[in-house]
């Protein structure tokens, strides 16, 4: 399709819709997705839900063209479904109601999130006017988000290692005047290995292969070639094979750095921390010493120029690496580290200085955006659109502590799904005395409290794991059994010891975690010589990154400091950035995106049966369905409903309807308005109505007052 050509759709007799369906199962769903994919058409719309299926081809969707077919239609749904659709439904709702909203956007890994958020960003943009320098901050940081926050897997060239919330805050007037980003759980595996196919995040390449020579040597980086550094040859060292070469975001990068203020000595010390962590994979410790961990000899330039760039002076770091300092008494003591130790040590330090940055990226792309605020608008913020874009449920042969993080955020987003969706129609029904008998679905909300329960939950056993004395992998994995074994949503795992492992009835289906070194990954620990040592570097950014409070993980069975600093592992710290999140969209009215890949190659005119077939298992999409069909998902008090549409000249004036009650006149209204009976049902207080009714009416109203305008002005002539 030319770009700039409106979407095309396969005929007349496909229904852009599957919620106006007259069967609904899997294999009707299938076939449908199935044969709109074939004729280009990627979205369906499913009810209140949008599924988009990624073409993996450019088709020319998104010009401004569509844009503005979108922006100026009368109503919706009015034109075929598409992502833009979502987000002007999300606009005029705010508009029209006056209350935030929230798209979440969710899906495998690969099927289109991201590339979804972004074209729904560009709807919001285009339908709002903003100034100048929001637009330079706030759209100019994707370089920066993508560049230190993505990485090639074997699933996506460009996949998005944590989640993200993109907040834009809209003024009285609907003006875009703010906006903020939030990030969970950024993968920090990452950035020490990673797997045959794939890479570490793209800004390790894009410094390598984009900034010149000089400036490479300045960092002390031996090499320009990736598979030099010890952290990025275990992987894909070529291009990611995405769109945007290494080079071109390198370039990117130095505009999108420059406008958040990366300039001058900060720009530098950022450089400084990313060739410090590829130096500090290429220090190798002797394998000879098991016991008493050294470094290599042929390691030196490495520690050298670590040493240099990170600030560090020098023969600081390979003593800090291989030793511990201990209170023996009144005195400090020195104790080998072993060879293994070191290693985990070097490890965590990279880790550590690299997620701390990609922190500190993110809170300073928030400031330039509150600076860009003030300048803009200093009125207080009314609403905003939230977008988030968050890793989907992933269910590999071996899943860690890593997945059920993952899992467990996506169980909390299918239960706000659930909730809107099902739970909230279904009690306005039978407080309404509607029948709805027959619609029923999952609610996944014992399963969140097995995770989540305080004291109880799976989370706090954990957490209260890595406190007590003799803590281990083991002993929290017996205590989850003990405590939630009988209940059916965990259960015995499959082919291993009993203390190993177990499986969790997610609602996308059963997931087997192994539990080894869940300690230590809640934990995340970090030799407090070495954030000593960081904190006393000359990089004032490192020093600054290592300052910040609750650096150091207290040591197992050390209670009492965990009674007075309140131990926080890893996972308390996601958990409670999920409830902050959660918090937000519960304020908001939230629209859904279900992203669905079409095939596992990554081909473009090309649909595997079985893929689709396990996404719609996961998604909730079937659900949804079924209630989209049989429901009326629009609602209106009746007095609203009068109020809003006595005043609409030719349906009878205040007069006639007085006397009646106000069931009486909302259907006398509905009547003169010509609603079929089908399209609408009368509670107790509320009239309801099927899905795209309530703003039908809502555009005949305004086209009914429009022309009684006109006709006063040329009777005023
Ligand atoms: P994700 O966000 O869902 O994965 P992306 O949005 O990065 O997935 O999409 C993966 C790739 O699919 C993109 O790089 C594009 O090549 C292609 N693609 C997706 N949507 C479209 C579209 N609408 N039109 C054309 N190509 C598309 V992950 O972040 O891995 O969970 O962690
Ligand atoms: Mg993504």
């Amino acid at each position: 399709m030319a770009d700039g050509a409106l979407p095309r759709e396969p005929g007349a007799s496909d229904t852009p819709d599957l919620g106006q369906a007259d069967t609904i199962d899997a294999g009707f769903v299938l076939d449908k997705l199935r044969t709109r994919h074939a004729h280009d058409a990627i979205y369906t719309r499913c009810g209140s839900v949008l599924i988009a299926v990624n073409p993996y081809k450019r088709m020319g969707l998104f010009s401004e063209a569509v844009l503005a077919q979108y922006k100026n239609a009368h109503s919706l749904p009015a034109e075929p479904p598409h992502t833009f659709e979502i987000a002007s439904a999300a606009h005029r709702a705010m508009i029209h109601n006056g209350r935030s909203q929230a798209i979440i956007v969710s899906g495998e890994s690969g099927a289109g999130k991201t590339e979804s958020a972004r074209h729904m960003m560009l709807y919001l943009r285009y339908v709002s006017n903003t100034s100048p320098e929001l637009e330079t901050r706030l759209y100019g940081s994707d370089p920066i988000t993508e560049g230190f926050g993505c990485a090639k897997t074997v699933r996506n060239d460009n996949s998005s290692r944590m989640g993200k919330f993109t907040a834009l805050n809209f003024d009285p007037s609907a003006r875009i005047q703010g906006a903020s980003l939030n990030t969970y759980l950024l993968e920090k595996t990452r950035v020490t290995q990673c797997g045959p196919g794939e890479r570490s995040y793209h800004c390790f390449y894009a410094l390598l292969r984009g900034a010149s020579p000089a400036l490479l040597k300045q960092l002390r980086l031996p090499s320009a070639e990736p598979s030099a550094y010890a952290y990025l040859a275990g992987g894909h060292t070529g291009e990611s094979g995405g769109e945007r070469t290494d080079k071109m975001l390198w370039a990117e990068l130095e505009t999108a750095l420059a406008a958040q203020a990366w300039e001058g000595a900060a720009l530098q010390e950022l450089w400084q921390l990313i060739a410090g962590v590829l130096l500090l994979g290429n220090v190798r410790f002797d394998a000879a010493n098991t016991d008493a961990a050294a470094v290599e000899g042929s390691s030196a330039p490495s520690v050298a120029g670590c040493e240099a760039v990170l600030g560090l002076q020098q023969g600081s770091l390979a003593k800090a690496l291989t030793k511990r300092k201990l209170k023996v008494g009144g005195d400090m003591v020195e104790k080998d580290l072993s060879l293994v130790a070191a290693g985990d040590n070097r490890d965590a330090l990279a880790k550590a200085i690299y997620s701390k940055l990609f922190d500190r990226l993110i809170v300073q792309i928030n400031r330039a955006l509150a600076e860009a605020r003030n300048i803009y608008s200093p009125r207080a913020t009314a609403h905003v659109i939230g977008i988030v874009d968050i890793f989907g449920f992933e269910i590999f042969e071996k899943n860690s502590l890593e997945q059920l993080c993952i899992n467990f955020a996506n169980e909390k987003l299918q239960a706000l799904f659930t909730k809107t969706v099902f739970a909230e129609t279904m009690r306005a029904y039978s407080e309404e005395g509607i029948d709805a008998a027959d619609i029923s679905y999952t609610d996944n909300g014992a399963l969140i409290q097995t995770l989540e329960a305080p004291n109880t939950g799976l989370l706090a056993i954990l957490s209260e794991e890595c406190v007590v004395p003799k803590g281990s992998d083991e002993g929290f994995t017996e205590k989850v059994m003990a405590q939630h074994g009988k209940g059916g949503i965990i259960v015995r795992m499959k082919g291993v010891g009993p203390k190993d492992g177990f499986g969790i009835n997610h609602f996308a289906g059963l997931v087997n975690y192994g539990t080894r070194a869940w300690l230590d990954k809640n934990k995340d620990p970090l030799n407090g010589d070495l954030v000593v040592l960081m904190q006393f570097s000359d990089n004032e950014l490192l020093k600054e990154l290592f300052t910040e409070p609750a650096d150091v993980a207290p040591a197992a069975g050390d209670r009492k400091k965990f009674k007075s600093t309140k131990f926080k592992g890893v996972t308390d710290t996601f958990s409670a950035q999920l409830t902050d999140l959660v918090g937000t969209l519960d304020k908001c009215d939230l629209h859904f995106v279900r992203c669905f890949k079409s095939n596992d190659q990554k081909k473009p005119d090309l649909v595997e049966d079985a893929v689709i077939t396990r996404q719609l298992n996961t998604s909730g999409v079937l659900d949804a369905l079924r209630v989209a069909r049989t429901g009326f998902p629009d609602r209106m008090p009746f007095d609203e409903f009068c109020g809003n549409f006595l005043v609409v000249p030719g349906l009878g004036t205040k007069a006639e309807l007085a006397g009646k009650a106000p069931k009486d006149r909302v259907l006398a209204l509905l009547q003169k308005l010509g609603v079929p009976g089908q399209k609408f049902r009368c509670g107790k207080a509320r009239v309801f109505f099927a899905s795209g009714m309530l703003e039908g009416l809502r555009t005949r109203r305004l086209e009914m007052q429009a022309k009684v305008a006109v006709a006063i002005q040329a009777a005023g002539r």
